[in-house]
């Protein structure tokens, strides 16, 4: 099974409109470092394509909806994010490519660590090696 959640938050607000509060040491089995958001994604773009070796994320489609397509090396699954009620928690050494962007689609991510590029693994073949390696190690 592809190791991922759904982290579901509570909705404040009243009659006018909706709000959620996210807070550090409350809604996330992580520390914060860092956020960042993507959007104005064309339709049938297909971003990610690659595994973090430490990184832990939560994904919250705050507007739209997209899929996202999660591999551990042997299994797929395609989850899709429709709703700011929800977020994608996603730990390191799962492939994650996501696509289906709707026009008004925008994606908030909350992530353990400060951007580092030597965290990527952007070529698929070494994905498994380094999941061969590490089991093997066990
Ligand atoms: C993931 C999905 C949801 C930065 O300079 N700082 C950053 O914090 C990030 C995330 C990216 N960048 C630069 C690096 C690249 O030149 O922005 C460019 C695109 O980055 P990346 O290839 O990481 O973008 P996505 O949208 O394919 O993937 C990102 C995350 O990396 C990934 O972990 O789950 O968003």
């Amino acid at each position: 099974m592809v190791d991922y959640s759904l982290l579901n938050f509570q909705v404040a607000g009243d009659h006018t409109g909706n709000l959620i509060a996210l807070e550090k040491g409350k809604h996330f089995p992580f520390e914060i470092k860092r956020v960042y958001y993507i959007w104005g994604t064309a339709a049938n773009a297909v971003r990610g394509k690659h595994a973090h070796r430490k990184l832990e994320q939560a994904i919250i489609c705050t507007s739209g909806s997209c899929d996202f397509i999660l591999d551990n090396g042997k299994e797929k699954v395609t989850v899709h994010l429709n709703s700011p009620t929800q977020g994608l928690y996603i730990k390191h050494n799962i492939w994650r490519e996501f696509t289906n962007f709707s026009p008004d689609c925008v994606v908030m991510v909350l992530a353990s660590e400060h951007y580092d590029e030597s965290d990527y693994i952007r070529d698929y073949d070494v994905f498994l090696q380094e999941l061969e390696n590490s089991s093997s190690s066990k």
